[in-house]
């Protein structure tokens, strides 16, 4: 029979090998007695499907958001889910009992790397319907037909979503997927998955920590496309991955938490949710891919403010401090026209570009800290009201404008932010009544004082 087999191999394309490693897992219980059967043949299925990445592609519906497509139950019933969802509209059901469930996604295959030490983990998130839900991973070598499943079952509950994680050693040059269990304690009751990730990584434990968030922005705009750059964050234990950008209209503040593990589509080759609504606001998903440090933006925008949200994403799935996204690094910038633009909260933000024609104003409510290591270019008008803080740098272009409209405040009071001033920038001083502002000996270019309101003679 093993003879048989081994000839079958030879003769038929990858996919048939593709199908016979189903059937086997079909056969359930029996697997790993197969694999000793046929472990000769199996060596030979190294080489179906689109194995040859470093880790596992996460857009072969991984979120379930194309419903069963991809994952194959071998024991139990699933179907495709819409009500209970982490990410997206769709997660996978089981309709669990207390004999265990299984399903595989033998697309998504982890390639382990020719050398060194290698492990395998797999994360996935589980929600029930009861306090009885159980729920465990597994890492299935294709290659050698054998998983490696977690030695427990993880308890699930009805109130929120848990991470389950499971980090098990490699064998180098294989290929693995990754396989969900489902179960209850006692009676019957639902048990749904979502965002499940696989990939290989030297590391023996599972990567559950966000990656540092990136740093040192610059924002550029050549006619209608923005360009962002900045400085990759590190993640020590699955190492950086790529990045996550969303984009709104106008000047958005907020800050906007993300799912780790989830596939954020930016593309059509990419199987997930398009856009998050957080605060009232809609963001457009515009790159969830491998660059590390820069992004432009190809979309055709219309004239007016956008704002543009930037996170690190490491292997493991995660993003920069995905529970909150207030260490997503903030970017606002203005296209073509006449825009006007406020802030009138208190916010933190990486990058700014303003072309010439646009102002922001920051409102006397509005506190903006420009952050350690990043570039404003402003060749419009920039107007300070409120508050400004800054760590970082701001460039006033040839035709730009500083305008410092307040009153200077008491003692050292509200400084006037340290500018690089090009040739035939301007700062404007005005909204003095008694106080003139610190720091205010700068190396202008063009400087003017209009404070109509000043109320006595300043030196
Ligand atoms: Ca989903």
């Amino acid at each position: 029979m093993s003879g048989q087999n081994r000839m079958r191999l030879q003769l038929t394309p990858t996919l048939k090998a593709k199908t016979q490693v189903r059937q086997r897992l079909l056969a359930g219980g029996s697997m790993l007695a197969v694999a000793l059967l046929f472990g000769i043949g199996v060596f030979m299925y190294g080489n179906f499907g689109n194995s040859h990445e470093a880790f596992a592609s996460t857009s072969n519906n991984m979120g379930f958001e194309n419903g069963t497509s991809d994952w194959t139950s071998s024991a139990g019933s699933w179907s495709s889910d819409n009500t209970t969802c982490r990410s997206g509209t769709s997660s996978l059901k089981n309709a669990a009992t207390t004999t265990a469930a299984r399903n595989y996604n033998n697309n998504a295959n982890a390639n382990t790397p020719a050398s060194g030490t290698n492990y395998i983990t797999v994360i996935a998130w589980a929600k029930g319907n009861n306090a009885n839900g159980r729920v465990k991973l597994g890492a299935y070598n294709a290659s050698t037909s054998t998983e490696s499943t977690q030695a427990s079952y993880t308890t699930i509950n009805s109130s929120s979503w848990t991470q389950v994680t499971y980090t098990v050693a490699a064998t180098n040059s294989k290929i693995y997927y990754p396989v969900v269990y489902g179960m209850e304690s006692s009676g019957t009751g639902n048990i749904y998955i979502d965002d499940v990730t696989i990939f290989t990584s030297t590391s023996s434990t599972s990567d559950v920590t966000d990656p540092g968030a990136p740093t040192t922005f610059s924002a550029s705009v050549s006619g209608s496309s923005p360009t962002l750059n900045w400085t990759a964050g590190t993640d020590a234990a699955s190492g950086i991955n790529g990045a996550l950008v969303l984009r709104a209209s106008g000047i958005t503040t907020t800050d906007v938490p993300v799912n780790n593990q989830t596939t954020y589509s930016a593309s059509s080759s990419q199987v997930g949710p398009t856009s998050i609504t957080s605060g009232g606001t809609t963001w457009s998903v515009v790159y969830n891919g491998t660059n590390t440090n820069t992004f432009s933006d190809a979309s055709t925008l219309s004239t007016g403010a956008y704002t543009y949200l930037v996170y690190m994403k490491d292997k493991a799935g995660n993003f920069t401090t995905s529970s909150t996204g207030v260490s997503s690094g903030r970017t606002h910038v203005f296209i073509g026209g006449s825009t006007t633009s406020t802030i009138s909260t208190t916010v933190s933000i990486d990058g700014l570009y303003i072309p010439s024609g646009n102002t922001l104003q920051i409102t006397s409510a509005g506190s903006l800290t420009i952050r350690t290591g990043s570039s404003l270019t402003i060749n419009g008008i920039f107007e300070q009201i409120g508050q400004v803080t800054n760590s970082g740098t701001i460039i006033i272009g040839s035709t730009g404008t500083y305008k410092y409209n307040r009153n200077g405040g008491a003692g050292a009071g509200v400084p006037l932010p340290t500018c690089t001033w090009q040739t035939g920038s301007t700062c404007i001083i005005s909204g003095i009544t008694a106080n003139v502002p610190s720091n205010i000996g700068q190396s202008f270019s063009n400087f003017t004082w209009n404070c109509a309101s000043q109320t006595a003679s300043l030196h």
